[in-house]
């Protein structure tokens, strides 16, 4: 079993919703074990700012899946979602991006673990700190000194899962 750490998004047709949905279908999934949610928080675009809020979450959990078997299944979690509500052009109804699979390192057209953007990311640190602070990462720093070097002023816990 590889333990494994999704950074969840959304910020059209009902974000929190969406986040939910999706978790559903993956604690449904038979290749998904031991599944722990965060609470998911309300962020403030980080890129263009003419968008709506994010919601934002991080999932844990254990599989065999490949990290391409994982993410193939991912994002037909994606397009399942998107093909029902999103009919324009324009922010994402769901964005499900794996952070940690394992301690490896992937580096592929496809595939980027750990991901890119994580540690400048507060909407990803906090939730991820929530669910294991003491995580060790690939440069040798634990999750929580990453959290405390980030500004996460901008979140705030909308649910608890
Ligand atoms: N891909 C490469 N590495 C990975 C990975 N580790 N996990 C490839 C998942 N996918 C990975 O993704 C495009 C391609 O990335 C995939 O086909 C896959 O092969 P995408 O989700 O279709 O496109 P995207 O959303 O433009 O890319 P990405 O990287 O998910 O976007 P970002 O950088 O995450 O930006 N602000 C707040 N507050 N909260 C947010 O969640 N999200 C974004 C999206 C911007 N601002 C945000 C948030
Ligand atoms: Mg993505």
């Amino acid at each position: 079993m590889i333990s494994v750490y999704i950074g969840m998004g959304s910020n059209l047709d009902g974000p929190v919703a969406q986040l939910e949905q999706a978790i559903l279908t993956l604690t449904n999934h038979t290749e998904l074990h031991n599944i722990a949610v965060s609470p998911i928080y309300s962020s403030k675009p980080v890129g263009p700012q003419d968008q709506p809020d994010y919601a934002n979450a991080v999932m844990r959990l254990d599989t065999k899946l490949s990290a391409i078997a994982l993410l193939d299944l991912l994002q037909s979690v994606e397009q399942e979602q998107r093909r029902v509500r999103d009919r324009h052009w324009g922010p994402r109804t769901l964005d499900l991006d794996i952070l940690l699979y394992g301690d490896e390192l992937i580096d592929t057209p496809r595939l980027s673990v750990p991901h890119p953007y994580m540690l400048e990311r507060g909407f990803v640190i906090q939730p991820l700190n929530d669910l294991s602070p003491e995580l060790m990462l690939a440069n040798g720093r634990r999750v929580q000194e990453h959290l405390s070097q980030l500004d996460t002023s901008d979140l705030v816990i909308i649910k608890e899962v």
